[in-house]
């Protein structure tokens, strides 16, 4: 136990007060899991009481409930900005019990007033259909971390505490969830954290001992032990421990008052220059009973401080009428008389607890962040324009090119300091190294002189993780900033099941009309599928684009810009969209360039079009070669060349998507080309050859509906790779400009006397190329030399 226990800084009179605020918050939360009628027990509890499906998670809620009273002192006493992150989001009847105890609730949704029927609506409405959800979530004011998905409380603490001095983050962590490897992970935030320029985390594991059916690796370790990781994760750790509420109330407010003052130490020192030191912020590990106050037994099992406490500590109270006297007694032991009055108020003298206005934790506007959102300062994409001097002519490497776009969006929101760009340990391998000048990487541990651009005060945030890169750009944009997040292709996936917990808050988010938008969460995606050329297979995995194609067609868009300026004109209006998740496809490699600026532009807007300078189709196309991608469009337009060599009068269209989302009909997504326009530009009967970046099937997935699906040829990737030629990866996933100048000719019924002659010069080609690169390591010159052939 720390120095403080011995302090009693609360005097009776405010001690019996919390308490009791405590009992209310864990009364309310007690009465929905439990009752759908006679919410204050004013008569004995019958069966028609309770709830016919007893649904939700007391094991967490008490302590969770506790901090929740003891952050209202301190929010009050020292005039606090804060907002509660709480990782185990299951305890969200204990959130909702405390946001209706200080009046945001009932502001927020006024059916829920301040009385017996407020209080009954409140409890009938918790998990139940069509009410409200049984976790932390979008729903719930002062939320921005839903808490289903265990393990990213911590790091959305971070996100949230980034660039804003002011704030005080505190964050639960369950001792489960810190089992987990985003959360494990997280601790190290704290070497990213400037205490001059941002705000503060304070860390609370949550030291329940158990999981949903195991104790769990935390609590059963010794305590010095435990101590120890933390201090090794740069921490300085305090505890709290103990079941006795009285006493438990006096030792909370001593720690926590020691812990607030080292806090505002911390900031002082930073702030008044007379610390450069990354210091050692405080944390607390709270060691209280899982369903803390529950039910100590139920049938001769110990309940309270047990793994049984998870969920709802007794059901079956139709079964056994036992049962139904042991809630009576639970729910009467906190003594509900004494905390509502006669209409069922919360009691004034108690009420008064709560901070006042946008000090309540559920009406602090950063857990709203789209109240707080300024628009980003996006200068002039056109200025960053690669110059076309002839099509294809020249190369460039499109994402360096981004990264000069990225460095005047760092300069023009340096002073506004709302805009930061994340990526594991990749941002200069993906070639927008230009981002960090200037502004340099964010860095709290030690330097040495070898070190390059690394500073407290850097907006750009490398740490090799994927997880923390997520987690911080989610947590900074849900509190009203936004962001930008490049990564490896391949392994982007290993946020999928993040992204999906952003796409589903943004969804529901979009129903709530007091969530204000926030900033889009915007992917880029480079060291492509094609160009593998250091890592081969384990580097090779287009399918994010599949995982995001699954989410709400109102949430999602997905770009393959297949040149600079498309990409430019993609990201400029990525970077000033709200609410999407929009993910970047764009490779680095040096590329031929295809669109001038404003024909980019144009493109864009559609987001699919015909290519006339490509095409000769002369408005009727024998065949349409459709493409998506940067590599595959490459490949088409060689395709296309070769066809003219070999065939000069058959007449090609060559179709390019830039908005994937195009594909599908708009019945499916906002984006979707109307049927007639979709239909204009594959005319039924015509054969597509389509050279797709990703997993084929999706292609066909999207466009399933279209009345020329069934002429529908896709090639992608197909799970062929190794470390070979950027051309060869080519072939051997059947992308290559021979396959897709073969299938032009086997699949136009015009050509059908040729198709054998065609099977024999692909082979031959095939074979060459297969000889050159097993016996040079490289393309053959025809293949590296390949130019579009401009008209
Ligand atoms: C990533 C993830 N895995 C599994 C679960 C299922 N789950 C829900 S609650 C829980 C136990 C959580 O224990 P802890 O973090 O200690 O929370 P508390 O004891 O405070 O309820 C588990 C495993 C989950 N929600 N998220
Ligand atoms: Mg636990």
């Amino acid at each position: 136990m720390s120095e403080t226990t011995s302090k009693s800084p609360l005097s009776p009179e405010l001690l019996a007060k919390m308490d009791a605020y405590w009992r209310a918050a864990n009364y309310l939360s007690v009465g929905q899991i439990y009752l759908k009628d006679n919410p204050l027990l004013e008569r004995p509890l019958t069966l028609d009481d309770v709830k016919p499906r007893l649904l939700g998670h007391w094991g967490t809620t008490p302590g969770l409930n506790f901090l929740y009273v003891h952050w209202n002192r301190l929010i009050r006493e020292r005039d606090l900005n804060m907002i509660y992150i709480i990782g185990p989001g299951h305890g969200g009847p204990g959130l909702v019990a405390n946001t209706y105890l200080e009046g945001s609730y009932t502001e927020i949704y006024p059916h829920i007033e301040q009385n017996r029927d407020g209080i009954k609506r409140l409890f009938r409405q918790f998990s139940w259909p069509y009410g409200i959800p049984s976790h932390v979530a979008p729903e719930t004011p002062g939320s921005i971390h839903e808490g289903g998905e265990l393990g990213y409380s911590l790091v959305h603490a971070y996100g949230a505490a980034f660039d804003n001095p002011g704030l005080i983050v505190a964050c639960v962590i369950g001792d489960g969830e810190a089992e987990t490897g985003p959360l494990a992970t997280s601790w190290h935030s704290n070497k990213f954290l400037n205490p001059a320029t941002d705000g503060a985390v304070l860390p609370i594991l949550h030291l329940n001992g158990y999981k949903i059916a195991n104790p769990t690796v935390l609590a059963r370790i010794p305590h010095a032990e435990l101590e120890n990781l933390m201090r090794g994760y740069g921490y300085e750790p305090f505890t709290l421990e103990g079941d006795d509420p009285a006493t438990m109330h006096q030792q909370a407010a001593a720690v926590f008052d020691t812990i607030f003052d080292r806090i505002a130490q911390i900031q002082k020192a930073a702030r008044d220059g007379s610390s450069t030191e990354r210091p050692a912020w405080p944390m607390l590990i709270m060691r209280t009973p899982k369903g803390w106050t529950g039910p100590k037994f139920v049938d001769g099992k110990p309940v309270e401080n047990t793994w049984r406490a998870h969920q709802v500590p007794f059901s079956e109270l139709r079964e056994k009428p036992d049962h139904l006297r042991l809630l009576q007694e639970w729910m009467h032991s906190y003594r509900p008389e004494e905390l509502f009055d006669e209409k069922g108020a919360f009691r004034p003298e108690l009420a008064e607890l709560a901070p006042k206005g946008r000090r309540r934790m559920g009406m602090n506007d950063h857990a709203n962040g789209g109240l707080l959102l300024k628009p980003l300062k996006v200068p002039n994409f056109r200025e960053f324009a690669v110059k076309i001097e002839g099509r294809g002519q020249s190369d460039a490497e499109s994402t360096r090119i981004l990264g000069h776009m990225l460095h005047a969006v760092m300069e023009a929101n340096k002073e506004q300091k709302n805009f930061r760009v994340f990526g594991p340990d990749e941002t200069a391998s993906n070639r927008l190294g230009d981002v960090i000048i200037g502004t340099g990487k964010t860095w709290m541990a030690e330097t040495l002189p070898v070190d390059e651009n690394l500073s407290p005060t850097g907006r750009v945030m490398e740490v090799l993780s994927e997880h923390l890169c997520q987690g911080w750009l989610e947590g900074y944009l849900l509190t009203g900033r936004h962001g930008f997040f490049s990564c490896y292709e391949a392994f982007i996936h290993i946020v999928d099941s993040m992204v999906n917990q952003h796409a589903k808050w943004l969804k529901v988010t979009r129903e709530i009309p007091w969530r204000k938008p926030i900033a889009s969460l915007n992917y880029l995606l480079s060291s492509l599928v094609w160009r593998q050329d250091h890592n081969g297979f384990s580097h090779q995995d287009p399918g994010f684009i599949d995982h995001l194609a699954n989410k709400k067609a109102d949430v999602v868009r997905i770009y393959l810009p297949p040149d600079a300026n498309t990409l430019l004109s993609v990201a400029d209006h990525c970077l000033r969209s709200k609410n999407y998740i929009n993910l970047i496809v764009a490779g680095k490699q040096p590329a031929p360039q295809w669109l001038t600026m404003d024909e980019a532009i144009a493109h864009c807007t559609t987001g699919i079009g015909a290519w006339n300078w490509a095409s000769n189709d002369e408005g009727d196309p024998e065949v349409v070669m459709a493409c998506s991608g940067d590599v595959p469009t490459l490949e088409t337009l060689a395709a296309v060349t070769l066809l003219r060599d070999r065939i000069p009068d058959l007449r090609i269209r060559v179709v390019n998507v830039v908005d994937l989302m195009a594909l599908e009909p708009q019945s499916e997504h906002p984006h979707g080309l109307p049927d007639e326009e979709f239909d204009r530009l594959f005319p039924v009967g015509v054969p597509i050859v389509f050279a797709f970046h990703g997993y084929p099937w999706l292609i066909h997935r999207l466009t399933y509906r279209r009345h020329n699906h069934d002429n529908l040829h896709v090639r992608g990737y197909k799970e062929e790779g190794t470390t070979t030629t950027p051309f060869d990866m080519c072939v051997l996933n059947n992308i290559d400009r021979f396959q897709l100048a073969l299938d032009a000719i086997t699949r136009v019924p015009r050509l059908a006397s040729q198709a054998d002659a065609a099977r024999q010069w692909y082979s031959e080609a095939i074979q060459r190329h297969r000889l050159y690169v097993t016996e040079h390591g490289e393309d053959l010159p025809e293949i590296q030399n390949w130019h579009w052939e401009q008209s």
